[in-house]
């Protein structure tokens, strides 16, 4: 028997190819990306937040979480978003419950630093052809958990990169760029106390071509400005957008969008 066809997405998706639509906006400078969990701010709520977001200039809405994840929930939140913004809203996956056909991609993550290979590849084998099915568009990204790494380093039981040691997160980065990824994204830890340290921001986009994503204890405007000074160039956040409302976020975004060259949209 052989696999099912894939199709045109349930959602034709007005931003496909989403990478393309990406790459073309770097090329005018650093994007904030604003991540819902659909646990936390489930369905019209989601949509609300989002669309506050949306307002103060954030350029994507990632959709996930580490723990509690459901596909109705996912569908129910995208919906949402959909109905109230004209952002993008791709899947930031914890397995095969994130899936939902109502998002514009998901981001094809591997923790490439975990000690399990469930969450480097084998989740990935047994979605793959349910997100060929579906028209979701894949896009890879080398996901590397940096100390502390909160949750989502205990969760995906990884061997966090340390802190102090620059060179040790450009090879795990560059590793990941040899392998295809489209994107590498050096993760904190939802929460964290404090961001990916400078020096490992700087070291990992001296070696790097594919853009570099930065997320996990971003809560301050003068925290965006070093990230972004030190070669960021997509800043994610999450506990400021659920816990600190508008007025958290307010100046990270326009942190964000100060350094672009050409707006966004
Ligand atoms: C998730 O790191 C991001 O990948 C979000 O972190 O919740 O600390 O913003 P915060």
């Amino acid at each position: 028997m052989s696999a099912p066809r894939p199709r045109e997405s349930l959602r034709p998706s007005v931003f496909r190819p989403l990478l393309r639509w990406l790459q073309e906006r770097l090329e005018g400078g650093p994007l904030h990306f604003t991540l819902l969990d659909p646990d936390k701010t489930p369905g019209d709520r989601a949509g609300e937040v989002a669309q506050r977001a949306e307002r103060l200039g954030t350029h994507l809405i990632l959709l996930g979480g580490s723990t509690g994840i459901r596909p109705e929930g996912m569908s129910a939140a995208a919906r949402a978003i959909h109905a109230r913004t004209r952002l993008p809203v791709v899947i930031f996956p914890q397995g095969t419950e994130s899936v939902t056909p109502e998002a514009d991609a998901i981001l094809w993550m591997s923790l490439l630093n975990s000690r399990n290979l469930r969450w480097v590849v084998r989740t990935h084998a047994g979605a793959s052809l349910a997100v060929r099915h579906l028209g979701l568009e894949p896009i890879s990204l080398g996901y590397l958990v940096v100390a502390p790494g909160m949750k989502v380093g205990e969760v995906g039981e990884a061997d966090v990169l340390p802190r102090d040691e620059p060179q040790v997160a450009a090879g795990w980065a560059l590793a990941a760029e040899y392998l295809g990824m489209q994107l590498v994204y050096l993760e904190a830890g939802s929460g964290a106390p404090e961001p990916v340290p400078l020096p490992l921001v700087r070291a990992v986009r001296e070696v790097l071509k594919v853009p570099l994503l930065v997320g996990g204890g971003i809560r301050r405007a003068d925290q965006a400005r070093a990230l972004l000074g030190a070669g960021a160039q997509v800043l994610v956040t999450g506990t400021v957008v659920e816990e600190g409302g508008e007025e958290a976020l307010r100046p990270i975004i326009e942190e964000v969008n100060r350094h672009r060259v050409r707006p966004a949209r």
